[in-house]
């Protein structure tokens, strides 16, 4: 692979542009609009099964609109490499030929679904002049693309040295956080001049674009890492080149192994689970040298530990591993029964914990109830006991599946959990039933032109989207519901209004315009190294799934005059691509986005930044498409 075409050259000049702007006048004019496609597609390409769909788009609102003027009457899908013609494409309107409101474009499908050959293909206008990115047709095609995707956790981990040949000689670092004060020194953020508070809470991951660490989600994301490796064992070897590989154990349960193993330095000896451990941020990360600081054990995350330490248990391969993790999931559910309301709001005033962390990990009283349905579902699996069975039963009543209400992508913790009860030979047949009903019932409420859901288009919408897709596949295994996954993955992939692939940095595996710049403390704006892809020298680490486009983006409020100096005013005026030199408000959502990563007060992690959550549910929406 590692192709160039005019696609990427035009970006490169956009970028070039805009960072020569950077740092002249406050009045310099914004960098030349960005490329608008006129066809996109999924930039890796489909196996030979998939439906396949471009889509051929006019924009007729937002910041391109006007750049293309018609869609051409016939496209071809040509032979990339002897320039053959395949197929002539007919374009279909979508919408009924209206303006697509999520988009702000008119849009056409070409379906070339009948085409199975394998090879390396584009599609271009008849008489038009316009051509789409190359693609491949090809049975592993998402194979390298699933590789990326996934090391991306072993670039977060924190406390290891990244060294080849794990980690590519571009982001080789030495091992974080293991100063003086740091993570295995860690302090109580409370008695921060007590040396007798520290502990070691080394390992883990950082969890997004900042070097925090959570409880509860870090719970979640090895369970789903675990879960994936059930849904499609097929899809995981020991070969995606982390320090485990060739240890006979599948190298997605090693990375959720290297998760676990984090939260059981969390545990406290009573059982309790820590909230959240704080930790600095520099680029690249070993040059953070300020303290880390723990939070105090709550319900919340002693509930999520309980269910990942069971789950982990049920599916151990180690024998000994399985007695550990059931020993640490019974004392932490037991510490949780004996204090149900204990909360803990990090960098919050009403714990008094302003500067700890930065995402607010803790959850309101539905939420602690669909942990414990979580927890004590695993639990309940097991052991056997019945006081697991009689708190699943109790808690799953108030869980939104329980109230009546819909399968949706924001509910995983209780939907992973009913899908594994569905799988259950002890699961009362009634229970099933209704698992399996509302599992028929999924249904998004209207689509966009490019076939993904409407209204879930918000901070984070890239999470949303590979959780959506997680969910049609449960869907169509469980209640054998028709498989309409392969909208979200291919919108992933480029099939968007923007012709973006979400991931970072993966032209070199077939991605013609990935993401160029993400919001991430080690790939900093201005760094000459990690800053960006293409102006770079080496650009982000690549294959991070971004948050995506959001329409609710704000710069800081102190914008445009009020941000404390001169110097500081004139950040708002950096240079961007038109989306947000305008008010996004005024972009139609599914444009509301930029490949910038500038930080403070343009604050651009509400929609490059990185999260393991998006992550770790694209990785489980991959997997069902390599094998
Ligand atoms: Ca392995
Ligand atoms: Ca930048």
């Amino acid at each position: 692979m590692g192709r160039v075409n005019s696609w990427a050259s035009r970006a490169r000049g956009v970028l070039l542009a805009a960072l020569a702007g950077c740092g002249g006048a406050a009045d310099e004019p914004v960098a030349e609009a960005p490329a608008s496609p006129p066809i996109v597609l999924d930039q890796f390409g489909y196996r030979p099964s998939a439906n396949k769909i471009a889509f051929v788009r006019v924009p007729v609102t937002g910041f391109d609109a006007g750049a293309a003027g018609v869609a051409a009457e016939t496209y071809q899908l040509i032979d990339a490499a002897g320039g053959r013609r395949v197929r002539d494409l007919r374009p279909a309107p979508q919408a009924g030929g209206n303006v697509d409101p999520a988009s702000g474009d008119r849009v056409w499908t070409l379906d070339f679904s009948a085409v199975t050959t394998p090879g390396t293909y584009r599609i271009v206008a008849v008489g038009g002049g316009v051509s789409s990115p190359e693609f491949e047709i090809a049975g592993d095609v998402y194979a390298p693309v699933l590789r990326e995707a996934f090391r991306t956790f072993y670039y977060q981990r924190a406390g290891l040295e990244k060294r080849a040949p794990f980690a590519d000689l571009r982001w080789a670092d030495r091992a974080s956080h293991l100063g003086p004060g740091q993570d295995r020194a860690a302090r109580d953020f409370f008695r921060k001049d007590d040396a007798a508070t520290a502990l070691d809470l080394s390992g883990g991951w950082y969890d997004a674009g900042d070097f925090n660490q959570y409880t509860n989600w870090t719970a979640t994301y090895a369970r789903q890492l675990l879960l994936s490796h059930a849904e499609n064992p097929g899809a995981w070897g020991d070969d995606f080149g982390i320090p485990e590989s060739g240890n006979g154990t599948a190298d997605v349960i090693d990375e959720a192994l290297w998760g676990l193993d984090w939260l059981a330095r969390m545990q406290q000896a009573d059982g309790g689970m820590r909230s959240i451990l704080g930790r600095a941020a520099a680029s690249p990360p070993s040059a953070a040298t300020g303290p880390s600081y723990y939070g105090p054990a709550s319900t919340s995350a002693s509930l999520s530990a309980a269910a990942s330490f069971a789950y982990a248990a049920l599916v151990s391969p180690d024998a000994a591993l399985a007695r550990n993790f059931t020993r640490r999931a019974v004392a932490a559910w037991d510490w949780a029964a004996a204090n149900p309301d204990v909360v803990f709001y990090n960098n919050d005033a009403r714990s008094d914990a302003v500067g700890l962390g930065a995402g607010q990990q803790e959850v309101d009283d539905n939420g602690r109830n669909d942990k414990r349905f979580a927890a004590a579902t695993y639990l309940f699996a097991l052991t056997g006991e019945a006081r697991f069975l009689g708190a699943r039963d109790a808690a799953i009543g108030a869980t939104q599946f329980g109230r009546g209400g819909p399968i949706d992508p924001y509910q995983a913790e209780v939907q992973d959990a009913l899908v594994f009860l569905a799988g259950r030979s002890d699961t009362p047949a009634a229970l099933k039933a209704q698992i399996v009903r509302a599992y028929g019932a999924l249904k998004p409420a209207g689509r966009s032109a490019y076939g993904v859901p409407l209204g879930t288009v918000h901070w984070g919408s890239n999470g949303t989207m590979a959780a959506s897709g997680v969910l049609q596949h449960q869907a169509a295994r469980l209640a054998s519901a028709a498989d309409t996954t392969d909208p979200y993955l291919h919108y992933l992939h480029g099939a968007n209004p923007l012709g973006k692939t979400y991931l970072s940095n993966m032209r070199a595996r077939g991605a013609e315009n990935s993401v160029d710049q993400m919001y991430h403390a080690w790939f900093a704006d201005g760094s000459a190294i990690w800053d960006s892809a293409l102006a770079s020298r080496a650009g982000p680490a690549p294959g991070f799934l971004v948050g995506g486009p959001n329409p609710a983006y704000v710069r800081d409020a102190c914008c445009p005059r009020g941000c404390g100096s001169a110097a500081n005013n004139r950040r708002c005026e950096t240079p961007l691509p038109p989306a947000l030199a305008h008010p996004v408000a005024g972009q139609p959502p599914l444009k509301a986005y930029a490949d910038v990563n500038t930080d403070w007060p343009v604050n651009s992690w509400q929609i490059t930044e990185n999260s393991n959550s998006y992550q770790v549910a694209y990785l489980r929406l991959l997997a069902h498409s390599v094998d």
